[in-house]
């Protein structure tokens, strides 16, 4: 486990630690990147802040459809300390050495239609039937298909640039589901026709908080990063993600969630669906999460999730792990197995 650390000599002879940030050449993760490196060096006007861009995708998610990049390693050997992500593409335990060292606020974390320019005006509902939706999303499509009946789902594929032009410069797609919060940060909010509420479409887990990935050794970097955490969106987090990994659900099966804190409760609903959305299971659980000032001691017993959060209450904290569970376990017992393991195989096979 080798930790490479730079440092600078500044003129006035003070040796300070050069901190690394490592991107990828994608124009939303480039966008993500720059709002957190914005914010640390507001709060850190002293750190000496780098940003590279060719970080060695390390995770493939199964159906290769995302790549996730954990590995910190840059070419000729070097080391990056940062990696930002959107959380919902960070699988619910991450490879040994690493943590999320903060999780930001969460932008609208709802599902959004983009239409056809042709189709301006319209909605799900009034889009002549037999539309083609584009969406590679099997939680989207299983939700859309029960919810629209009349209308087609296909997949698309490519970045968010690239689906954007498929839409426009073709005539394959009547309209395109993404998450708002990407087309927020891309400044493509004003094609935002429709967001979809949970009674159309629940969202992914994780979706819309960015994500602060950090070495789960490197003490200096995981404070410096703490103070980006927003409490409420990482208690609503946890709960989501504990729900995903109780579930065994990966990033390519169809389950959503949507969470709530209002005062002192955290509310999470949690789904799973069969690939036509046929077959569905859904509950809502809540649970009281006081923040008690109580901040957790050892290093160990503060991940929750994948997720160091010292500065956020440990009973909060806990709660909300513990709430993810007790819902997924809830669906459990009513089946979500076979439906997500007949999911997963009928998805494999096609
Ligand atoms: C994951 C999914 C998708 C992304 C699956 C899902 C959507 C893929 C598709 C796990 N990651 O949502 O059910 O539509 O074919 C992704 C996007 C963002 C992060 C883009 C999007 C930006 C929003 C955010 C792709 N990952 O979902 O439109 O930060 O949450």
């Amino acid at each position: 486990n080798l930790v490479i650390f730079s440092f600078l000599q500044e003129g006035n002879g003070k040796v300070s630690r050069v901190i690394r940030m490592g991107t990828r050449k994608s124009q939303l993760a480039r966008i993500q990147t720059d709002s957190v490196a914005g914010r640390l060096r507001e709060l850190y006007p002293d750190v000496h802040l780098e940003i590279g861009e060719d970080i060695l995708p390390a995770i493939i998610c199964m159906n290769s459809l995302y790549i996730n990049c954990i590995v910190f390693v840059v070419s000729f050997n070097q080391m990056v300390d940062i990696v930002v992500h959107s959380l919902k593409d960070l699988p619910t335990s991450l490879p040994p050495g690493f943590t999320i060292g903060a999780i930001l606020q969460r932008e609208n974390p709802h599902d959004a239609v983009v239409l056809h320019p042709k189709n301006a005006g319209l909605t799900l509902d009034s889009l002549p039937e037999r539309s083609v939706i584009g969406t590679s999303s099997l939680r989207r499509a299983a939700q859309l298909k029960k919810r629209f009946p009349q209308l087609e789902f296909e997949n698309i594929r490519g970045n968010l640039n690239t689906r954007l032009k498929k839409l426009d410069e073709k005539d394959d797609y009547a309209a395109i589901i993404l998450a708002a919060a990407g087309l927020k940060r891309m400044g493509w909010e004003s094609r935002i026709s429709q967001i979809l509420g949970p009674e159309d479409c629940m969202y992914a887990v994780g979706q819309g908080a960015l994500a602060v990935e950090v070495r789960a050794q490197d003490k200096d970097i995981l404070e410096m990063v703490s103070v980006l955490h927003h409490p409420d969106t990482v208690l609503q987090c946890i709960s989501e993600r504990a729900f995903l990994r109780q579930l065994e659900g990966g990033c390519s099966v169809p389950v959503a969630v949507h969470t709530e804190v209002k005062g002192s409760m955290l509310y999470l609903t949690g789904a799973v669906y069969s690939l036509d959305g046929a077959d569905c299971l859904k509950d809502t659980m809540q649970t009281v999460v006081e923040i008690d000032n109580k901040v957790s001691e050892s290093a160990q017993e503060c991940v929750h999730v994948g997720v160091t959060a010292n500065s956020v209450s440990s009973s909060a904290l806990e709660a909300a792990e513990k709430l993810g569970m007790d819902l997924a376990n809830a669906l459990l017992n009513k089946g979500a197995k076979d439906i997500l393991t007949t999911a997963r195989k009928l998805n494999d096979a096609r």
